[in-house]
């Protein structure tokens, strides 16, 4: 079993962790996340692709997309691994999900350890906008907060 943990932090008032636990490469992760601060409403929740938050959560990159497929939804063939779909909030609570994934991996070259979690102003709409980031970011807006992947006690 592998533990990995994250801590959003930003520019806004959104704060939250992120867990990623994995029991073997050939077993799906399991993603947990609690975040506060968060508006009413569907919001991007992905892997981007550096661990680095030099100016902010700008500085992660893109979303992580080690196979270079197109954004998508977590369910869809062709999406980035790091695509993890919206978190839901409902403006008062802190927001909880509770996901299970095969394209994030722990283990081997494509592990996701060191990578950095956004959580985002906007819902990802999954490829299927129209809008020109649709196919890129899935439209999700302005990055709230953000932490690196690191591994858990
Ligand atoms: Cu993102
Ligand atoms: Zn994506």
């Amino acid at each position: 079993m592998v533990k990995a943990i994250c801590v959003l932090k930003g520019d806004s008032n959104v704060t939250g962790v992120v867990t990623i636990t994995q029991e073997n490469e050939n077993s799906p992760a399991t993603v947990t996340a609690e975040i506060t601060g968060l508006a009413a409403g569907e919001h991007g929740f992905h892997i981007h692709e550096f661990g680095d938050n030099t100016n902010g959560c700008i500085s992660a990159g893109g979303h992580y997309n080690p196979f270079g497929k197109e954004h998508g939804a977590p369910t869809a063939q062709n999406r980035h691994a790091g695509d993890l779909g919206n978190v839901t909030a409902d403006g008062t609570n802190p927001a909880k999900l509770t996901i299970t994934d095969s394209q994030v991996t722990l283990f081997g070259p494509t592990s996701v350890i060191g990578r950095t979690v956004v959580i985002h102003e906007d819902i990802d709409d999954f490829g299927l906008g129209g809008h020109a980031l649709s196919l890129v970011t899935g439209n999700a807006g302005a990055r709230l907060a953000c932490g690196v992947i690191g591994i858990a006690n």
